[in-house]
């Protein structure tokens, strides 16, 4: 059967098609079997079965958050408590701290109960426009919790409209049961367990964290050598507490995004401005962590490095459970412009997931469409804590 022709008409159209807003004045989107079949000013506009008028409301892609932490088990507030007395997150990390609580939280949980704790976050980011959203792995570090995670994200795509991506992250630290024999949990745990989820098509994306506090470049590298084996795009968290070479690595393997980015040098800008590697930007972290050191945007946007920006929603490092704010704060704390954070959160985050059908107004995409109680763009990022969307279009309809 097929579904009824859509317009949506008196609008004004953020289209993001031109590196900046691609702003369309009076505009109309016509909406055809999920897709946007035509975009473009009013006056144009073809005949279609149905209309919604939208009273010169603001009509964006519908947002994309590319890199969230979004299933695990339990919270960290009392770590909150130990930084606010004085405790850094590498020394809590260091003492069994950190991630690693969280992994024992998310071992102790069973699937419907990861499934349950994540249902609100994902709803509150669905609830202000966001249409695509990417979870990644790695609270488990040990086979069966790591393929519960990915099984949890892919449950919670089918439970809502939303496009859930997942990415395997088994190298984001090293649990205490391979405590100093980080190759051997590559070797023994890692590998084995990412060969199974994909096996089980659990695995979009494969990510790692490569840091002091976690893994060197090498052993990514052997990580990256798997995911190329079976087909898999990478990306990295790089250079987020020091600089390892973490982004080098990643333009090198054809990395989609490296992403945190505060203590990249000028030759990791370079390599990802060659490789088209997506700079994602994760102001949640730096914010949380106190981080003095901002990745260098200024350096990124002379090597037309493009930006993305997500919320890294995670229990420890970025309890950010909105998007809109992650754009303020990147606007605030980096300077990105809002028209960047937009970007950031459109256009530029659906290439650091590797989606071409989104992320854009424009015919042939999927109609994934937020309209927002605006006048301009600029204040999306402007506004602090306030959620302005009027409606959501996900794959041409409204929910
Ligand atoms: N970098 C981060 O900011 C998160 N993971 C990572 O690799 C932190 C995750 C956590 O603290 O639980
Ligand atoms: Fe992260």
């Amino acid at each position: 059967m097929t579904r009824p022709r859509h317009l949506l008409s008196q609008c004004r159209l953020a289209t993001m098609t031109d590196g900046a807003y691609g702003l369309i004045e009076d505009g109309a989107v016509l909406i055809a079997e999920g897709r946007i079949a035509w975009a473009g000013a009013r006056a144009d506009a073809p005949a279609a079965d149905t209309l919604t008028k939208l009273e010169g409301r603001l009509v964006t892609p519908a947002l994309i958050d590319c890199h969230t932490h979004l299933v695990h088990g339990g919270h960290r507030a009392a770590e909150f408590e130990q930084r606010l007395n004085g405790a850094s997150y590498a020394e809590i990390a260091r003492a069994g701290g950190g991630i690693i609580s969280t992994v024992s939280a998310t071992r102790a949980a069973s699937l419907d109960a990861l499934v349950a704790s994540a249902l609100p976050r994902l709803d509150a980011l669905i609830a202000e426009g966001v249409g695509t959203i990417e979870i990644k792995s790695g609270y488990g570090l040990d086979r069966e919790t790591e393929l519960t995670m990915l099984r949890a994200a892919r449950r919670l795509g089918a439970l809502r409209p939303a496009t859930i991506l997942t990415t395997f992250l088994g190298a984001h630290a090293v649990p205490p049961e391979y405590a100093g024999r980080a190759d051997a949990y590559i070797d023994e745990v890692c590998l084995p367990t990412l060969r199974a989820a994909h096996a089980e098509g659990l695995v979009d994306a494969v990510d790692g964290f490569c840091e002091g506090i976690a893994f060197s470049p090498d052993q990514i590298a052997r990580v990256f050598a798997l995911a190329a084996e079976l087909g898999l795009p990478v990306k990295l968290h790089a250079e987020q507490l020091s600089d390892l070479g973490g982004a080098v690595l990643a333009a090198r393997c054809g990395a989609l995004s490296a992403d945190h980015l505060e203590y990249l040098g000028p030759d990791g800008v370079a390599a990802m401005a060659r490789a088209g590697t997506i700079a994602v930007i994760l102001p949640g972290a730096f914010y949380t962590l106190r981080e003095t050191q901002a990745p260098p945007v200024a350096a990124l946007r002379q090597a037309q490095v493009p930006m993305a920006v997500a919320t890294d929603l995670n229990p420890g490092s970025s309890p950010l459970g909105s998007l809109l704010l992650a754009m303020n704060m990147a606007c605030t704390l980096f300077r990105l412009t809002p028209a960047e954070a937009l970007q950031g959160t459109t256009a530029n985050a659906a290439r650091a997931l590797g989606l071409q059908d989104r992320g854009r107004i424009a015919a042939g995409l999927r109609a994934d469409l937020a309209v927002w109680d605006v006048q301009t763009p600029a204040e999306l990022a402007y506004r602090i804590g306030s959620n302005p969307l009027n409606r959501l279009y996900l794959g041409g309809s409204e929910c």
